[in-house]
């Protein structure tokens, strides 16, 4: 039996969890990476060292080898309308906090509009002062700000209502979130020179896309933190979220970042479209729903390992994973390897920012049995990720929208992980 720990790190769970200070500590010793311990000899002259490489790229793709790392998504339901629905980030294949913009993930309504940005405008109307019609270059006129912030999609995780569980990698479960720097203008400056009227009390935010996509953003929002953006990750966002502008509403749902803006209409009480009455409510076994959830409820998910990408062998080992709250910042993330009985703080990899993904790690010695890895984390506001069967004692199985449980990976005797409900 290999469990038996010789890495120097004191246990800190059941299952073979290991202390996380361990990480910074080099307490490990040898074996975390199994390198055998590589000679110069080994290095050898590979075709790449014997001639002179390739040349530069307009715009960069990543190397040939990686050409599994790509989102996924269903074929449309009908062929005639391509690009309803949503592609999905491999988060499986990731590290870090940010996503690369060609992987965040897309959900449209309507399929994804090819905007000209010369004749795009956004408009405020409705209960101000002085009506605005913004070209973009205008818009790219006025003090911006950039912030880091993930954005999920209401339905992420919806798979884990089914009764059984799903046959599928964390890509298909949790693939509805991604994180990137988001720059634009503060929408309370934008506001602010409308003029807002005392009797507004919500923002209706409506895309160019053939969906009309929209929702009723709570002016409180609207003058706190939103950002009417231009630019992803340092470079104009992508057509699929929402090129040439989206609206940025940091830690609520994702159908409140409205992209492809183009209206923006103060109004006194909220206008109950398609996208906040017959859709993005959670439906209780009561037959009531819960409507306006606007804030993502805090949730944490492990990446590595996870289904396509198990254990290579026993021995040492780093989890790894993602967690965030629409409320704030995350506070703790625990790991358990026995399914719940135990659980072992992970560390949090700086800078710990609110509302945006933050990465953990743990090190985890694995002795090649059976076991069951969880994370679950804790938010500044002190809300705690429930399990998923306190999740259904809640709200019952029919609410397919902000399901935040615990996700299970069940690691069999060959390393390999699967999603499995405990
Ligand atoms: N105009 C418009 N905005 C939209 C949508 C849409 O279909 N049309 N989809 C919404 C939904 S449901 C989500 S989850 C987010 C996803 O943002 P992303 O595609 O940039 O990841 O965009 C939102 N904004
Ligand atoms: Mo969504």
């Amino acid at each position: 039996m290999s469990g038996q720990n010789t890495s120097g790190a004191p246990p800190a769970a059941g299952g073979g969890l290991l202390d996380r200070r361990a990480l910074f500590e080099g307490a490990l010793g040898a074996g975390l990476l199994s390198a055998s311990g590589a000679a110069a000899e080994t290095l050898g002259d590979p075709v790449w060292t014997q001639k002179p490489g390739a040349n530069f790229t307009p715009y960069g793709q990543p190397s040939r080898f990686e050409s599994k790392v790509k989102r996924v998504w269903a074929p449309p339901a009908n062929p005639a309308t391509p690009g309803i629905g949503a592609s999905r980030t491999p988060h499986q294949f990731l590290d870090g906090a940010i996503t690369p913009n060609s992987l965040h993930f897309e959900r449209a309504h309507g399929g994804i509009p090819d905007i000209d940005p010369e004749q795009h405008r956004l408009v405020i109307h409705g209960l101000v002062k002085r009506p605005l019609v913004f070209t973009m270059e205008a818009l790219s006129r006025y003090p911006m700000k950039s912030r880091i912030a993930f954005i999920e999609c209401g339905g992420n995780g919806g798979s884990l209502s089914q009764p059984v569980a799903q046959n599928v990698d964390a890509q298909a479960i949790r693939g509805l979130v991604s994180c990137a720097e988001w720059t634009g203008v503060p929408l309370s400056i934008l506001l602010d020179e409308a003029g807002v009227d005392p009797a507004a009390k919500f923002v209706f935010a409506e895309g160019a896309d053939s969906a009309g996509m929209s929702r009723s953003i709570p002016l409180a929002k609207a003058m706190d933190d939103a950002l009417v953006c231009l630019y992803q990750n340092g470079e104009r966002i992508r057509p699929g979220n929402g090129y040439p502008v989206r609206l940025l509403a940091p830690g609520f749902e994702g159908n409140m970042n409205v992209k492809w803006l183009r209206r923006l209409k103060l109004v006194a009480s909220p206008v109950m479209t398609k996208d906040e009455t017959s859709k993005y409510t959670v439906l209780l076994d009561s037959g009531k729903t819960w409507q306006f959830i606007w804030p993502i409820e805090v949730n944490s998910f492990i990446t590595r390992p996870s289904p396509g990408i198990g254990m290579p062998g026993p021995g040492l080992f780093e989890i790894s994973g993602l967690a965030w709250s629409g409320a704030g910042q995350i506070k703790t993330v625990e790991v358990s390897a026995d399914g719940g009985k135990s659980w072992a703080p992970a560390a949090l990899q700086d800078p710990v920012l609110p509302k945006a993904l933050t990465r953990f790690r743990i090190p985890w010695k694995w002795d090649g049995g059976p076991a069951l890895l969880q994370s679950r984390s804790t938010d500044a506001a002190g809300n705690l990720q429930p399990s998923r069967a306190a999740m259904i004692a809640e709200r019952g199985l029919r609410g397919q929208f902000h399901v935040n449980c615990i996700l299970t990976w069940a690691i069999g005797a060959n390393g390999e992980a699967s999603n499995v409900y405990v």
